[in-house]
């Protein structure tokens, strides 16, 4: 029986990779390298230095460690500026009456995000509390598709994983969830591989109540 629900932040939340891909696309630009929206796609629920060396391998320039955490710092300031802006009226369609339908039947509710900024934007969204577990980029070591950062949700929680549902935009997001043996409820315009069932967007909580 489904007692957690676990909700990925950038795409299921909130639109975030625009910012995502506004920075990394002045970076990349600033390499000689041109990324476009099909190849933004493949860096969702991606970590930050994972996006970067992805795109390095795309303009197939080579970089040292130093160099390359002082460039994963340069976008990460700029997409900090343009979180400056965020509130509540960032949120997706129907996210608050979602949290808060799950709140009201008991479940717990989870953050399972690869962004180092996770707690911050959720803060910024004004939806921090309705949390009970936070689980960001500064929570884990390893990216999804690994399950790591959905684990950790439930350990954090004390549920195991057959009772956490997650909710992910992105195909490494399902098969982490796929992979730490939850419910994997893919969100978004298209189906996702391997996921369990399929919601266009969460403006009808009691559509994602039924999956449960
Ligand atoms: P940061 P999610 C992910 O968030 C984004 O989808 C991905 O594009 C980004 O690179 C990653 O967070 C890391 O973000 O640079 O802020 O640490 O979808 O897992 O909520
Ligand atoms: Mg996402």
């Amino acid at each position: 029986m489904i007692q957690v629900v676990i909700f990925d932040l950038d795409g299921v939340l909130v639109d975030t990779a625009k910012y995502h891909f506004i920075c990394w696309q002045r970076l990349a630009s600033s390499l000689g390298i041109s990324i476009d929206e099909e190849f933004n796609q493949e860096l969702k629920g991606v970590s930050r230095m994972d996006s970067l060396d992805m795109i390095l391998a795309l303009g197939g320039i080579e970089k040292t460690d130093e160099e390359k955490l002082e460039l994963a710092d340069t976008k990460n300031k700029w997409y900090l500026r343009c979180l400056n802006e965020l509130s509540s009226e960032d949120l997706l369609e129907g996210v608050e009456e979602t949290l808060l339908e799950l709140k009201s039947r008991e479940f717990k509710i989870g953050l399972g995000s690869a962004s180092q900024s996770g707690e911050y934007v959720i803060k910024k969204l004004g939806i921090y509390d309705l949390f009970d577990a936070v689980v960001d980029g500064n929570g884990f070591q390893k990216s999804k598709p690994d399950p790591e950062v959905f684990l950790t949700g439930a350990q954090k929680l004390g549920v195991a994983p057959a009772e956490c549902a997650v909710l992910e935009d992105a195909p490494s997001g399902i098969l982490a969830a796929i992979a730490g043996g939850m419910l994997a409820i893919g969100v978004g315009s298209e189906p996702l591989p391997g996921e369990d069932h399929h919601l266009n967007d969460l403006s009808n909580p009691l559509s994602l109540i039924a999956l449960l």
